[in-house]
């Protein structure tokens, strides 16, 4: 079992596409073609390389997409970051319980980021969106998930959140577990 200690947690207000850190994660869907959202924002941004790797994926070990919950990276083209980690969150359901696949794409992704070698990740509030997670929950969600992963070399995760309304579901969230 390791010792060490779960990474650092910040809050930032803004857009995830500004930050500069060594992961910037997609809240991405299975086709890995792009969207809206953040999405949208990624692509728009970071430029065609990023598309392109995406393309590549589809053809070779994502042939059918990549499954709710998964994490891949590729390149960041132009953003300021190593890698962008797409992962892809559930569609909110209030018939069916898909927190656990919300907490996957936490975790996947972190995974991923400490096998690369990252020091610092950036999040959005997957699955908030254009997926109707609501906020409160799915903050909750995030932030337990993270806290609970060791996973060196990650110092920092930054989750970046768009409005007043998100940043103040997180803030009460950690202050709660923190
Ligand atoms: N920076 C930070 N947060 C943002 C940004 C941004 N630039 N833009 C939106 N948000 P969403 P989802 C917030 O819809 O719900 C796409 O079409 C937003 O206010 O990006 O996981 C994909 O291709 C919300 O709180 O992701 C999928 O089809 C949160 O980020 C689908 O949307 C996530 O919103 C994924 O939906």
């Amino acid at each position: 079992m390791s010792t060490s200690a779960s990474p650092a947690v910040r809050l930032v207000r803004g857009d995830i596409t500004d930050q500069s850190v060594d992961v910037i994660v997609n809240a991405a869907n299975s086709s890995l073609l792009g969207g809206g959202g953040v999405d949208g924002a990624i692509h728009r941004r970071g430029g065609p390389e990023i598309l392109a790797a995406c393309r590549e994926l589809r053809a070779s070990r994502y042939g059918k997409g990549l499954p709710t919950g998964q994490a891949v990276a590729t390149s960041a083209g132009r953003l300021d970051a190593r890698w962008v980690v797409h992962t892809v969150g559930p569609v909110f359901s209030s018939a069916q319980d898909r927190s656990a696949l919300l907490a996957s794409c936490y975790r996947e992704s972190l995974r991923l980021a400490a096998e690369l070698g990252a020091k610092t990740i950036a999040f959005p509030a997957i699955s908030t969106g254009i997926y109707g997670w609501p906020m409160d929950d799915g903050a909750r969600i995030a932030v337990r998930t993270v806290l609970a992963e060791t996973v060196e070399p990650v110092e920092e995760v930054r989750f970046v959140l768009f409005g007043a309304h998100a940043y103040a579901e997180f803030e009460e969230v950690l202050a709660m577990r923190g």
